[in-house]
């Protein structure tokens, strides 16, 4: 049979097909009667049906690549934070229409269903969204591309707001089972902990010409969960292959056999736990070892996996490069490296400088953060006694690294320490980012600014040593669904004046500059706008019962809650307009909505005191009579990917307020802008293209830069000068102080206010106040001309080109992997 027979691609077969193949779903696969299906069935009947069309596209791509054996892509990630799927296949499949006629036959509205879908929160923020984006546009270019990660039972937890306070609660979305996975239990392998290594022979060096046997090892069992991801407009798709862990035995024999019923359970249970959740914090270095598991089970079941696929076509290892490259999406998967070089020397007896050459061919890394505390490194005992032979083989990296360096650049101690891949001060540590250079034939950072800095801070000495291997590639976002899906009304709008074309090549919203002027397309994108903040509106209503005015400028910050993402200085200037509007009612105020979402990491202090103070400041402000439609705080909460896409549509004013030189990149930048909304920012991460890209003129800069950053702090920066100097601001953190927001707990915000007034103010908040408030009237200003500002908000569309992340996957795959499309 061919797979061309199992569905007809005419339109009009389709509808037919499409209605038998949900109805059949739904009742053979899920065993529901049509009469009793509730909605989440039909959902569920329908997502097997279309996820059969993504099957069939696979099969034939599988077969099309097997007659290539090109070069494959291996993008690992421990974060993938995908979101929903049902109408991004809808979208990639071209199936709307023909699901939405199939549904309708059937008595069921298509449009209900989209909503019940969970969420895949498999991520914390922008480092996993961003991996979603790739896979996205990796199958869309027709790269043979594959995600590895890891399938968390739990994901992101689920933030409720309880008296103005996070309160986290589990994510499991499994309960009413996955539709777009397939679990494949033929793919297993076997991932191995703890133990001892045995040596036989001798090398003088320690490295070569002896065999080395790692023994008594404690198992899992790693099972791969496989789910499509659809190209957009192509027949590619792609694999996102998540691994569960499986206990080996499923009741531990000798255990059983000695009566002990419950322990073998618990062992089991032991096992498992390994992919049973999510770490949600992305605010300090998870030293746990159940985190140091996670990432060596991804590392080692996704290696395992490569070679087999290499090695059915190969006898040996010469060709890997030429067919495997593996990505590392930041240091969690760095043990791959060591894992790599374990299966070339021990499993099929490479000497180590073959392995090493062959390793830094098949390994690029992305670097995501500059900052220290974020710098993944792991107790030098804590690898030894998990992955003692891993261990082993990185001191065996670090010597011939240290050895070939001395012999190069000449013996520099101080040099060799602050290289070295082993931290010696104090308690020795692996440090897996040094690792990731030394093994990598390419480094990135993710902005250029960042890319820059990388160079210049934390990687100061590898750039010198190798200068070829660093490089920048700007992040981006995928326009499928950051615009396509997001934005209906825009996407129509931008649809009727230059084709549908733009969503695989972003670059041609250029066209819409000559737009700009013209005032019928003006008013329909000022209408476009009007409808997304709308439908934020009845969302706000609905869910927080606070009534928000959709004519009023809605200035949105959504993002993990952070000290360096400064959602702090966006509540002085709340508080700022507060006492200003107080002072002067009758002033000619633009309403204002200000919004915030982000989760806080579980055991940051300061991010949940932010949150309580946006919520307590949102109490007095949102009633106090005198302010009325003037100035409304509202925080929305559960920021996740599906909230985004209801937030970010309906934006005016993008807060992207990080002090400058500490965001990475940003994407949510990318996605207020690409949706219409001007960028209130610092000249930080991708915010510095941006502006390149968007213009100077259309887009509202403030605040010291990197370099000025760097010379307040060289030159002893006191806060205490600029509070004494600034009455507005002083009178601020005296009310925060006193307890203004927090009358039931004068005191609640003490420790706000010392971060300012006695600690030092890390992140600069106040060096920048001033700038940031008299932007922020400028704001103003701008949007009270309606059609000025109208006018921005278009040229801030049409320059938003260059960020979607086909551009970014195509630099990657080009400049990094050297990987060519598959020929369709
Ligand atoms: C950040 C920080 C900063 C404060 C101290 C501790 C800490 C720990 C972890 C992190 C996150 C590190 C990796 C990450 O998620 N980076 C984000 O990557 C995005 C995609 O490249 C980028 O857009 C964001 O700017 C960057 O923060």
């Amino acid at each position: 049979m061919n797979l061309n027979d199992l569905h007809q691609d005419d339109s009009a077969n389709q509808v037919a097909n499409l209605k038998r193949s949900i109805a059949s779903k739904l009742v053979y696969a899920l065993g529901k009667d049509p009469a009793a299906a509730a909605p989440r069935d039909w959902l569920q009947a329908a997502a097997l049906a279309v996820r059969e069309r993504l099957v069939e596209r696979q099969m034939k791509l599988d077969g099309v690549q097997a007659g290539q054996d090109g070069k494959r892509v291996y993008y690992m990630s421990i974060e993938f934070l995908i979101g929903r799927t049902f109408t991004n296949a809808l979208l990639a499949l071209g199936l709307h229409e023909d699901v939405r006629q199939a549904l309708d036959e059937l008595g069921v509205d298509l449009e209900q269903l989209p909503e019940l879908e969970p969420d895949a929160a498999l991520g914390n923020g922008g480092l996993g969204r961003l991996a979603a984006c790739f896979l996205d546009s990796m199958a869309t270019l027709n790269l043979a591309g594959m995600g590895y990660g890891i399938r968390y039972d739990y994901g992101m937890f689920k933030q409720e707001i309880v008296d103005g306070r996070q309160v986290e609660a589990p994510d499991y979305w499994l309960t009413g089972g996955n539709p777009w996975e397939v679990a494949r239990p033929n793919v297993q392998f076997k991932v191995r902990f703890g133990g001892r290594i045995e040596t036989q022979g001798e090398a003088a060096d320690g490295t070569a010409n002896m065999t080395v046997k790692w023994v008594d090892t404690q198992d899992v069992i790693a099972m791969a969960y496989d789910t499509i991801i659809p190209g957009y407009a192509t027949d590619a798709t792609n694999t996102l292959r998540l691994w569960s862990a499986k206990a080996v035995d499923e009741f531990h024999l000798q255990t059983f056999n000695g009566g002990n019923y419950v322990g073998a359970v618990e062992e089991k249970n032991a096992a498992e736990n390994i992919s049973r959740v999510l770490y949600p914090d992305d605010s300090t270095q998870a030293g746990r070892e159940l985190r140091l598991r996670q990432e060596y089970f991804f590392c080692a079941a996704s290696l395992q996996d490569i070679i087999a696929r290499y090695l059915a076509k190969h006898d040996d290892f010469d060709a890997l490069p030429d067919h495997v490259a593996i990505h590392l999406n930041d240091t969690h998967p760095v043990l791959a490296i060591p894992e790599l070089m374990r299966i070339l020397i021990d499993d099929h007896g490479l000497e180590f400088a073959r392995a090493w050459t062959i390793t830094q061919k098949v390994f690029s890394y992305t670097n995501h953060t500059l900052m220290q505390e974020a710098l993944e490194t792991w107790p030098v005992d804590m690898m030894g006694h998990f992955l003692p032979r891993h261990l082993h083989i990185i001191f065996d990296i670090n010597k011939a690294f240290i050895d070939a360096t001395n012999e190069q650049f000449g013996i520099d101690v101080e040099r060799m320490r602050r290289v070295s891949l082993i931290d010696e001060a104090g308690e020795r540590r692996v440090r897996m980012a040094h690792l990731a250079v030394v093994a990598s034939h390419k480094v990135n950072g993710v902005s250029a600014l960042h890319s820059d800095l990388m160079t210049r801070s934390i990687f100061a000495d590898f750039a010198k040593l190798f200068p070829e291997r660093f490089n920048n590639k700007t992040n981006g976002i995928t326009p499928r669904r950051w615009l396509s899906l997001a934005n209906p009304s825009l996407s129509k709008l931008i649809d009727a004046r230059i084709g549908p074309d733009w969503r695989r090549d972003l670059e041609q919203l250029g066209r819409l500059r000559d737009l700009a002027g013209e005032q019928e397309f003006a008013q329909q994108f000022r209408a476009a706008k009007l409808v997304n903040k709308e439908r934020l509106a009845s969302y706000i209503q609905e869910h927080l019962g606070i009534t928000v005015d959709p004519t009023s400028l809605f200035d949105v910050q959504v993002k993990r809650i952070h000290e360096y993402k400064r959602q702090l200085l966006n509540v002085l200037h709340v508080i700022t307009r507060y006492n200003r509007i107080l002072a002067n009612p009758d002033a000619n105020w633009v309403p204002r909505t200000v919004i915030f979402a982000g989760k806080a990491a579980s055991a940051y202090h300061m991010a949940k005191q932010t949150i309580k103070l946006i919520n307590d400041v949102a109490e007095v402000v949102n009633n106090d009579a005198r302010v009325g439609d003037k100035l409304k705080v509202v925080f929305i909460p559960n920021y996740s990917v599906s909230l985004a896409e209801i937030i970010i549509p309906a934006a005016d004013l993008s807060e992207q307020i990080s002090t400058a030189g500490t965001e990475a990149s940003g994407t949510g930048n990318m996605k207020l802008g690409l949706n219409g909304a001007l960028t209130i920012g610092t000249l930080d991460g991708a915010n510095v293209e941006m502006r390149e890209n968007v213009g100077a003129d259309n887009i509202f800069i403030f605040g010291n830069t990197t370099e000025e950053v760097e010379a307040l702090r060289a030159q002893g920066y006191n806060p205490r000068e600029i509070i004494e100097q600034n009455e507005e601001l002083r009178q601020v953190l005296e009310q925060l102080r006193d307890g203004l927001f927090s009358p039931d707990e004068p005191a609640r915000f003490h420790d706000v206010y010392k971060v300012f007034a006695e600690w030092g103010d890390h992140y600069l908040l106040l060096a920048d106040y001033a700038s940031y408030v008299q932007t922020q009237d400028a704001v103003d200003e701008l949007f009270r001309q309606g059609d000025e500002w109208n006018r921005k908000a278009i040229l801030n569309v049409a320059g938003m080109g260059v960020f979607s992340s086909d551009r970014t996957i195509a630099e990657y795959a080009e400049q990094i992997w050297n990987a060519q499309p598959v020929k369709l």
